[in-house]
């Protein structure tokens, strides 16, 4: 393979998001807010849909045939994103609501079990505030600490230095601001055994995550930015940990007997799923990881990068843009600055013309002090996206210069 094109037809998949091909304020849409939530395929949208007309039933109980079929789907979706991030069992994939649900639960499961007054947690500058503030409300409770590891001026993350009191690790796989991909196999090496998260939400996505090779012990991510349903997410854990961690919610599906002297917990992953979950949700999350393994993540991986050479190259040609993030290894993340004028004007001028892309703190304050700006505007990319599209982005940044000259 020489060039991803020669593998990868954008127009025929471009097809197969509905969504895609409308005008917005009489212009294309050009859709480059993937980072917050990337766009459906019909196959997704048809799996969703096809299953609430088919198949659909309360799961884990009863022993009529539509529960039968729907804990099937139910559970064969939970060994494709087992097989997706090359998790050794599926035991170890709980299905919460999110990414952030997933940090919370380990926060508030393993954290308080393991975590306490005199330890420390340690994350890195560039995290999303849902890799940050769960561990302060940790340190609050328990009186632990945090120690936050700087981000340099490209946007690179290094000094991984790990004390004696560093009880956990949590850093993101790749930054939503700077599309930094962190180094996670040496993050891991050098914890040397301290347990470490990582939030793949901007990853998993974009590129091939393979949690055994990663050596992590918590790997995170959301469904909506992998192409699938909303209010879904996956938290992967390591069975020893995960055997070890108390409940995070009670209820029904999570015990094994309830009695009102004592209740027993059901074995994993259920023991972490209390309550009727997103079942369509977790059907559709199936539909996703089907749909990306068609093309191939590797693939994927490599028009991306194509891509983001491409937008790199023609953004910097823009004049008083500057890019915030350079880092040698970076996914297909852009945050900008244009001089002089703010990223909200920027980003609503643009949506005038039809291109989407996100503007502020990304959710990332600390990130936003640290390079000195208080907001920037971001274009995010995912394979869908095309060179035509950057040159849309190129050619609205000029009319937003022209109107503020
Ligand atoms: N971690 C990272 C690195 C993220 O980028 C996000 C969402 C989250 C966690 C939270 O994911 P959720 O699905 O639980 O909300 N990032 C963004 C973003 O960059 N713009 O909107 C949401």
């Amino acid at each position: 393979m020489t060039t991803a094109t020669k593998v990868f037809d954008v127009a025929a998949i471009r097809q197969d998001f509905p969504i895609l091909h409308q005008e917005i304020h009489g212009h294309p849409l050009v859709y480059l807010d993937n980072a917050a939530s990337a766009q459906k395929p019909r196959q997704v949208i048809d799996a969703i849909s096809r299953f609430y007309q088919t198949d659909y039933s309360n799961i884990h109980r009863g022993v009529h045939a539509l529960s039968e079929r729907s804990t099937k789907r139910y559970e064969e979706a939970r060994i494709k994103v087992q097989k997706f991030i090359n998790a050794p069992s599926a035991r170890e994939i709980i299905f919460v609501r999110g990414t952030t649900e997933a940090i919370n639960m380990v926060a508030q499961t393993y954290g308080r079990k393991n975590i306490g007054r005199g330890d420390e947690i340690l994350i890195t500058a560039l995290e999303h505030h849902s890799n940050i503030v769960p561990w302060q409300m940790l340190c609050e409770e328990t009186g632990a600490k945090l120690r936050v590891i700087p981000v340099d001026d490209r946007g690179d993350v290094s000094n991984f230095d790990v004390h004696a009191n560093t009880k956990l690790i949590a850093v993101a796989h790749i930054s939503n601001v700077l599309g930094t991909v962190l180094p996670i196999r040496e993050i891991v090496r050098r914890a040397n055994g301290v347990p470490v998260l990582v939030d793949g939400a901007q990853a998993v996505p974009h590129m091939k995550v393979d949690v055994e090779a990663l050596g992590c012990d918590f790997y995170c991510f959301s469904s909506h930015k992998l192409f699938g349903p909303t209010g879904l997410g996956v938290l992967y854990g390591k069975t020893a940990l995960l055997e070890k961690m108390p409940p995070y919610q009670g209820g029904g599906d999570m015990i094994a007997s309830v009695t009102f002297e004592k209740t027993t917990y059901n074995t994993l992953p259920f023991k972490f799923e209390a309550g009727t979950p997103d079942i369509a949700g977790v059907v559709g999350l199936g539909a996703a990881i089907d749909y990306v393994e068609q093309i191939g993540i590797e693939n994927i991986e490599v028009y991306e990068a194509e891509l983001l050479e491409y937008a790199t190259r023609e953004l910097s040609q823009v004049k008083g843009l500057r890019i915030v993030g350079t880092a040698n290894h970076k996914a297909g993340v852009i945050s900008f600055v244009l001089e002089g004028i703010h990223p909200h004007d920027v980003g609503t001028i643009l949506d005038r013309q039809g291109i989407a892309v996100r503007t502020g703190h990304h959710c990332a304050q600390p990130l936003m002090d640290r390079f000195g700006v208080p907001a920037t505007t971001r274009a995010s990319l995912a394979f869908y996206n095309t060179k035509e599209e950057i040159d849309a982005l190129v050619r609205g940044l000029a009319k937003v210069k022209e109107i503020f000259d």
